[in-house]
């Protein structure tokens, strides 16, 4: 009651504590800037207001838990305003201590320039490449969609949180957050909230130069609910619009909040130079006195505004521990999908997921790879209620649907083009997501709903459209985010299509990409290792590089097993006494083309091994020993055969050695044609072998 009480000003003492909080923020973060001489206090300096209402108001959240499963989940895609995260992070409690904040930007510290996934406790997802984070909190919002309608049931909303991002210019300038936004409207997700700060000013001038379209009626067309808060320091404003957005229910919500960057500071105030510099010594004291703030100390925490953002603590216990008593009562209800649910939370396999893999029978016509993936992911995905994605618009190229488990599509308004149906119904529990031709958004999406947890996510499109991807496959990495990529036509001999559709570098550049695995199958049984390993590996990237053409399907009482693909490279096929005076290598489609070699070599005395070399990342994280066991050091003539680039391959073929590659652009012809007129023929990997033992 005491709070509404005004004093001679006319100013209520809730107004006067939520002025200190706000300014609370803005000072950490202009202080740690400034003691780190480096960062960005313009966007913390505008965006501090909307930032406190929603923490402080809206966000459920558990500061001493960040990992409570039922969390609403928030996202400042505009990560160079990272400490206007650290500092909500800060204050309402979260393990990102006051020195840590000091320790901004420095090597090691819990507050990097950039809020990272796994790093900063609280930090839901790795922030900085503009539009990505817009991007992800869509994935977000979609796997609690997802979660809902498969796990809720009447009486026991179990699943029940909202997505919140804050966004900023550059964030909806990007065509990620372009194509993100076209699809959750599309998609009707009514629990996702899009703080959009509007502050007319990005990192080199105005938006006026650049950014001009009417963004409210830009994401009505794309089914948005929009609200605009004209005044950016409008408490009241901002609250009116979230309580508007959390009452509309189906369809995602923009609010465009109009700020100012660098809100204060008698100088910088609406100007570029407020983005990404330090305010400097003597305008962190005009902007302190400007806003009414002591100049000194700095890194200043009133008592009143530590202990109000502080509630956020025991209110979130509180939220928490309603949470724990439902999902109990869940439990009693229905154990085995409470047991369902908390399994796929702590991301554990279930005992016998793999049991309904197949094992392909030798065949010399065989299959393309990408129709082996099909088959084991249709033989996994009812054993796996998490495993849940989709392609850019390719599913029957790259039999990547997961038949009769449903389409995720809002429950109403998909009936009258089922064109595209998996079968199982049109849903939010639909485990086939139709990402439309958008590879950027779908990259991110997958990462969004990867680190939302509780779902194991896929992408697929062709190998060469990778190259739309790459930012988001690269944040996965960073993050260590288990995705799956099934990347289909995976090189010139998808053929006809010609060089705009033919990969040729791809390979070697996702293979440049750290924390990322990148495993391209010999055949049919390859491939359902590589799956086994897609979805073993729970704390990285994995990408499935798969054919186009049939492959034949390797003898295996001839060769060596497909489970050597775990060691990312085995001897296939060794020399009659192990003691090779060649070893031929290659991965995927090329692997057959080295083993018909190989006999031929045979025939003429030669002693051959073949070394059959799906993921480089398997086999370099073996101990050297191992490594030396399938290429021994004494072992100099090696040629490597792959239908891409060298690039890397040298690695292993060493100095000696040759590679059979794709040094130039594909053309539009058959595969057969493409195939020998590249020198993928065994006549060629023969005659090359010779050269080199000569
Ligand atoms: C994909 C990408 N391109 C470029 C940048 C470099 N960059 C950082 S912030 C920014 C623009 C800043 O403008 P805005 O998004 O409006 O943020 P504000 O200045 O209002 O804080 C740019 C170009 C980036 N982080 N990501």
């Amino acid at each position: 009651m005491i709070h509404g009480c005004r004093d001679s000003e006319g100013v209520t003492m809730s107004d006067r504590l939520d002025q200190l909080c706000i300014n609370t923020m803005r000072f950490l973060s202009v202080d740690a800037v400034q003691k780190a001489k480096s960062g960005h206090p313009g966007m913390p300096l505008g965006a501090a207001p909307m930032a406190y209402v929603l923490w402080t108001r809206f966000l459920k959240h558990n500061p001493r838990n960040p990992d409570w499963f039922d969390r609403d989940r928030f996202v400042l895609s505009a990560g160079h305003g990272s400490m206007l995260l650290y500092s909500l992070l800060h204050l309402t409690g979260y393990d990102l201590s006051l020195d840590d904040i000091r320790q901004f930007r420095q090597f090691g510290s819990k507050a990097p320039g950039h809020p990272e996934r796994g790093h900063t406790p609280g930090v839901e997802t790795t922030t900085g490449p503009l539009g990505q984070g817009f991007a992800n909190s869509v994935g977000m919002a979609i796997a609690e969609a997802q979660l809902a309608a498969r796990y809720n049931r009447p009486g026991f909303d179990v699943i029940d949180h909202a997505t919140y991002a804050i966004a900023s210019d550059g964030d909806l300038m990007e065509g990620v957050a372009s194509e993100a936004a076209s699809l959750a409207g599309h998609l009707r997700l009514g629990k996702l909230t899009c703080l959009y700060d509007d502050n007319y000013v990005t990192l080199a001038a105005g938006t006026d130069i650049t950014f001009s379209e009417d963004r409210a009626r830009r994401f009505e067309a794309y089914g948005w609910h929009t609200v605009s808060v004209p005044d950016g320091n409008d408490l009241a404003g901002i609250d009116a619009a979230l309580r508007a957005a959390r009452a509309d229910v189906t369809r995602p919500s923009l609010i465009l909040v109009r700020t100012h960057i660098g809100y204060g500071s008698p100088n910088k105030h609406d100007s570029f130079e407020a983005h990404g510099s330090p305010l400097g010594v003597e305008e962190v004291r005009l902007t302190k006195e400007n806003l009414g703030w002591p100049v000194e100390p700095p890194f200043l925490i009133p008592e009143a505004a530590l202990a109000h953002f502080r509630d956020a603590v025991t209110r979130g216990a509180r939220a928490e521990a309603a949470s724990s008593e439902r999902m109990a009562a869940y439990a009693q209800a229905f154990p085995a999908l409470a047991e369902e649910l908390m399994r796929t939370l702590r991301g554990d396999l279930p005992r016998d997921w793999d049991s309904d893999i197949p094992v392909f029978p030798p065949d010399a016509k065989g299959m393309a790879t990408r129709v082996a993936s099909g088959k084991v992911m249709n033989a996994v995905a009812p054993r796996l209620p998490e495993l849940t994605g989709g392609s850019a618009d390719l599913d029957p190229s790259t039999f990547t649907a997961l038949t009769g488990l449903g389409d995720f599509n809002p429950p109403a308004g998909s009936e009258a083009d089922t064109q595209g149906s998996e079968g199982g119904g049109w849903s939010y529990a639909g485990r086939n997501l139709h990402f439309g031709v958008r590879e950027h958004a779908m990259g991110a999406i997958v990462n969004g709903l990867a680190a939302h947890g509780g779902v194991v996510p896929y992408g697929s499109t062709f190998l060469i459209f990778s190259d739309y991807m790459r930012p988001p496959i690269r944040l996965a990495a960073l993050m260590g985010l288990h995705v799956v990529h099934v990347f289909t036509h995976d090189s010139i001999a998808l053929g006809e299509d010609g060089p705009t559709h033919q990969p040729v570098e791809q390979l070697a550049s996702l293979r440049a990409i750290p924390n990322l695995t990148v495993i391209r199958p010999g055949d049919a049984n390859e491939t359902a290792v590589a799956w086994r390993v897609a979805l073993e590996t729970r704390n990285r990237p994995v990408l499935l590089v798969l054919s186009r053409q049939a492959v034949p399907t390797i003898d295996r009482s001839r060769y060596a097993s497909a489970e050597g693909l775990r060691r990312g490279a085995y001897v296939i096929r060794d020399a009659a006494d192990g003691k090779p005076a060649l070893i031929l290598m290659a991965s995927g489609s090329e692997v057959t083309l080295i083993l018909a070699a190989a006999e031929r070599l045979q025939t003429q005395g030669i002693a051959v091994r073949c070394v059959s070399m799906p993921s480089w990342e398997l086999f370099d994280a073996l101990p050297q020993y191992e490594r030396d066991a399938v290429l021994p050091p004494s072992a100099h003539a090696r040629l490597a055969v792959e239908a891409g680039v060298a690039q890397g391959w040298h690695r292993y073929v060493g100095a000696t050695g040759g590679v059979i590659s794709v040094e130039r652009f594909g053309a539009s012809a058959p595969a057969d044609v493409m195939l020998r007129e590249y020198g993928f023929c065994v006549d060629n990997v023969c005659a090359r072998a010779q050269a080199l033992l000569a």
